[in-house]
């Protein structure tokens, strides 16, 4: 059972007052940094040993944000849906996929098919929207996970996978949320991205957070968007993540497998236990074991990609203008020439 949340008011107020006056001292001349009200390090306790039944109680949630600082466009079914097929945009061999289909009957399922994910970075958190062709309301007795995957050191690898249900309203919740950790960076077994099944690799084998319950119960949240139709909001304090500068992140929908000890998919299924959404690929349309989920290709944060980080998106990107990253607890500002001191997201780069 998803235990109920619960929110207390004054110290809500007083933890974001705190955090208001500690990104003011980002850009005041002479003030230290403040951190935020969680540690920066990437937790390494086990979740808080509090009883399954005990509520949970929260300090500091999300709030509005504006704009975007990266966007990822994906392939879309919408068209080739009634077909039984999708149009392209999956290839195994890369564990991108374009799948949102049910096994073996290729029954289109368009709240599963992201069309774009975006990120914005608004200390203390990241916030990642997903626009989906049907909102998650159609999803009938599916029971999808939407989320993202980071990949903080930008080897392939990913390091963090954030996910959760499809959240009932437009209120923030930790309810359904999850987070797992690749401890032991073996995600991608051999070759990160590339296939390698079979692999013995543990894939995301750590949970840091369910549902509240974690080192911090304030790590990660998720909302139906503003949109009110297709689009889902997901946010994730940077200190979960370990308040990377740089990092790459992609999308995910998951109503099949949502296995973390599985990633990547293409390391624990062949292409040919896999199958594919593509009726160009006779010997292996339509799907079979990875099936019901779409992903994207990964974007950067934080700098401008030069296009061959691991599983980056292949599309033109507007250059970087102002300082890209300036976190709390990392206060580093990044742009295609430096950042002037104290700068905050959005201040312009030195010439
Ligand atoms: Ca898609
Ligand atoms: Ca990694
Ligand atoms: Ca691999
Ligand atoms: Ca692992």
């Amino acid at each position: 059972m998803v235990p109920t949340s619960r929110f207390l008011r004054s110290p809500l107020r007083a933890a974001t007052s705190l955090l208001v006056l500690a990104a003011f001292a980002c850009a005041l001349p002479g003030t230290k940094p403040v951190e935020p009200t969680a540690t920066a390090q990437v937790p390494t306790e086990p979740p808080a040993e509090a009883s399954p039944t005990s509520p949970v109680v929260h300090i500091l949630a999300p709030a509005e944000f504006n704009g975007l600082d990266r966007f990822i466009s994906d392939t879309v079914c919408e068209v080739t849906g009634a077909q039984g097929r999708a149009p392209g945009g999956d290839q195994l061999a890369l564990n991108r996929y374009e799948r949102p289909f049910q096994a073996s009957t290729m029954q289109y399922l368009p709240f599963l098919d992201i069309q774009r994910a975006e990120l914005k970075h608004q200390a203390p958190w990241f916030y990642i929207s997903l626009w989906l062709i049907a909102p998650a309301a159609q999803r009938g007795a599916f029971e999808p996970l939407y989320g993202v995957e980071f990949d903080t050191d930008m080897d392939g690898r990913g390091d963090f996978l954030v996910w959760g249900s499809a959240p009932a309203s437009g209120e923030w919740t930790t309810d359904g949320v999850q987070v797992w950790h690749d401890a032991d960076k073996d995600v991608g077994a051999a070759n990160p991205l590339a296939p390698d099944a079979p692999a013995a690799s543990s894939g995301f084998e750590t949970q840091l957070f369910e549902a509240g319950r974690g080192a911090d119960p304030d790590s990660a949240w998720i909302r139906l968007g503003a949109g009110g139709a297709g689009d889902i909001q997901l946010a994730v304090k940077e200190s979960l993540l370990g308040a990377p500068p740089t990092f790459m992140w992609n999308a995910w929908s998951d109503a099949g497998l949502k296995q973390p000890a599985w990633f990547d998919y293409n390391d624990h299924f062949t292409s040919a236990q896999a199958g594919s959404p593509l009726v160009e690929m006779k010997d292996l349309y339509p799907i079979k074991a990875i099936f019901a989920l779409d992903n994207t290709c990964r974007e950067a944060f934080g700098f401008t990609p030069s296009g061959s980080e691991p599983g980056v998106c292949q599309q033109a990107r507007p250059p970087a203008t102002g300082c890209m990253v300036c976190l709390l607890s990392a206060p580093i500002c990044r742009c295609v020439s430096p950042c002037p001191p104290r700068a905050f997201p959005g201040t312009p780069c030195s010439p």
